[in-house]
């Protein structure tokens, strides 16, 4: 059915949008629809690992015909130094740290979002967009007790998608298979797929039990059941027909995403696409092996850029560019060795995944959570400007409700920040509560807190600095981006205001 969406929402958006979008909504010919929304989310993607946010050492042109066509934020922020929580604070637009499920979560967990809240897919189903989740998903499905083997309930279609085809966790966690819509696409009934993270299934080869099996060996954890030479996190068994293979997992996300767009040209859609690259076990196509010159890591953000290249072309060729709102960022800070020997670490070079930011992956510092975020929306947004204002991947689903005028029906921690978003404003958001591995930091205007936590200093094995530290530390980004000069004692009483300021808003985090 086509939808076209007329608008009560265009005096709203009159507001929003300084007029730019007003239209008399009386006669046939002034009906305006609304933008399409391709949001895409790269995983463990840095702040340095694109070339418009000043790599000189990988080339991602993709991405960068994004920045030239569009806005580019220096300051855009995931919720959350991991995937799960990040993913979270995007979907429902609320803080993650709030749920106490919201951790990196296995394969087999159960969905961790709410079926009853307006999360954000549901807000654009309102305004009466056509939905899609399509890639990496990592926010649990089912129940807790899910049998791979039948439709698994709850999946996305409960939280607002009406078609869904994701990778249930993470590329390095079983089960490996692709779930459409709640099943295990292309299962053969006569081979039944088990998963446990608990316990091995009889007979069952391991990379610990079988290195000799292996094409890419772990190099911590990551030892468990092994799909396309690779051993992984958690079990599985059986499901043969229906395993993926990590060398054309793009294409087939790529392709699912087209498919979509296609079916969905002439009514808006939204699209959540969720990017598996460069998160590991990084095991790019031929076309992208040994390009990098950086070894699978290099390799596997070639391949990443190519996806967003790929569905920018379709968007082109279907004549979609000019009204489609692309948003494209990363769920958390990049890694260097997360766990496989894919000589990440050796053939680095020169090259900074986090730029010049601190930290990476896991961590407080802005390295975790500070990535790359660019919006393209050419009808809209001026081409190739650069925005230094603070915006959240949460923030989109106030900005949203914002742009269509579907109203909020409940407290959230997301704010509306679309005339920053639009490039209408310098203005995002004053303050934001930051997220590393169950601690917090605090961000207001400029400066960074970061409260005293237990703990290493270094994540074990990836070496990333977590950002914990037994004294507070107080940072002036503006002036020490790298954030290496605690400020903590000079600056007593802003420690003060800052702490006071975080306990209100999270005096109930991770309870
Ligand atoms: C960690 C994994 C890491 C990665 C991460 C989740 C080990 C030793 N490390 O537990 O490889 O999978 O979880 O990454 O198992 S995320 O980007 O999805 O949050
Ligand atoms: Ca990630």
């Amino acid at each position: 059915m086509k939808k076209t969406v007329i608008s009560s929402a265009f005096p709203i958006l009159s507001t929003g949008l300084g007029g730019l979008l007003c239209v008399s909504c009386t006669g046939k010919d002034n009906v305006k629809k609304f933008p399409n929304v391709l949001v895409i989310i790269a995983d463990d993607l840095g702040y340095g690992d694109v070339s418009s946010y000043g790599s000189q050492t990988i080339q991602t042109p993709n991405i960068d015909r994004l920045s030239g066509e569009g806005l580019r934020f220096t300051q855009g922020y995931s919720t959350s130094a991991t995937s799960t929580p990040s993913r979270y604070g995007l979907m429902t637009g609320m803080y993650p740290w709030r749920n106490k499920d919201a951790k990196i979560l296995p394969g087999d967990a159960p969905l961790i979002i709410d079926t009853h809240v307006q999360t954000l897919p549901k807000l654009m189903q309102e305004a009466g967009y056509a939905t899609a989740a399509i890639g990496k998903w990592h926010l649990g499905l089912g129940d807790g007790h899910v049998d791979w083997n039948t439709a698994v309930s709850p999946n996305p279609s409960d939280i607002g998608y009406e078609y869904s085809y994701i990778q249930a966790a993470t590329n390095d966690r079983v089960p490996c298979v692709f779930v459409e819509n709640g099943k295990v696409d292309g299962l053969d009934p006569a081979d039944p797929i088990y998963v446990s993270y608990r316990e091995n299934f009889d007979g069952e080869p391991t990379g610990k039990l079988n290195p000799e099996l292996l094409k890419m060996h772990p190099s911590h954890g990551h030892d468990m059941s092994i799909v396309n030479g690779i051993s992984r996190i958690g079990f599985m068994k059986g499901g043969k027909a229906a395993r993926w293979t990590d060398e054309t997992m793009a294409e087939v996300f790529v392709t699912k995403a087209k498919k979509f767009i296609l079916e969905h040209k002439d009514q808006p859609f939204f699209m959540y696409f969720g990017l598996h690259q460069p998160h590991v076990p990084r095991v790019p196509n031929e076309k992208f092996a040994g390009k990098s010159g950086m070894g699978p890591r290099g390799d596997a953000i070639l391949e990443a850029d190519w996806g967003v290249g790929e569905l920018l072309d379709y968007l082109e060729k279907l004549g979609l560019t000019e009204n489609t709102l692309v948003i494209f960022s990363s769920d958390n800070g990049p890694v260097v060795d997360d766990g496989y020997q894919d000589q990440a670490v050796e053939l680095l070079g020169d090259h900074q995944p986090a730029g010049p930011l601190r930290g990476g992956k896991y961590s407080l510092f802005d390295g975790g959570t500070r990535v790359p975020f660019i919006v393209r929306w050419p009808e809209e947004i001026e081409r190739g400007k650069v925005s230094d204002a603070v915006v959240c991947q949460m923030d989109l689903v106030a900005s949203l409700s914002e742009l269509t005028g579907v109203p909020l029906t409940q407290q959230y921690d997301s704010r509306n920040v679309l005339n920053a978003l639009l490039g209408k404003s310098p203005q995002g958001r004053s303050e934001l509560v930051i997220e590393g591995i169950r601690n917090l930091a605090y961000r207001e205007g400029d400066w960074v807190l970061i409260p005293p936590s237990e703990g290493p200093a270094y994540v074990e094995n990836t070496g990333t600095d977590t950002g914990r530290s037994p004294e507070y530390q107080l940072y002036n980004l503006k002036t020490d981006l790298g954030q290496r000069i605690n400020l903590a004692t000079q600056e007593s009483e802003k420690v003060e205001t800052m702490k006071r300021a975080l306990d209100k808003i999270a005096d109930k985090a991770f309870q």
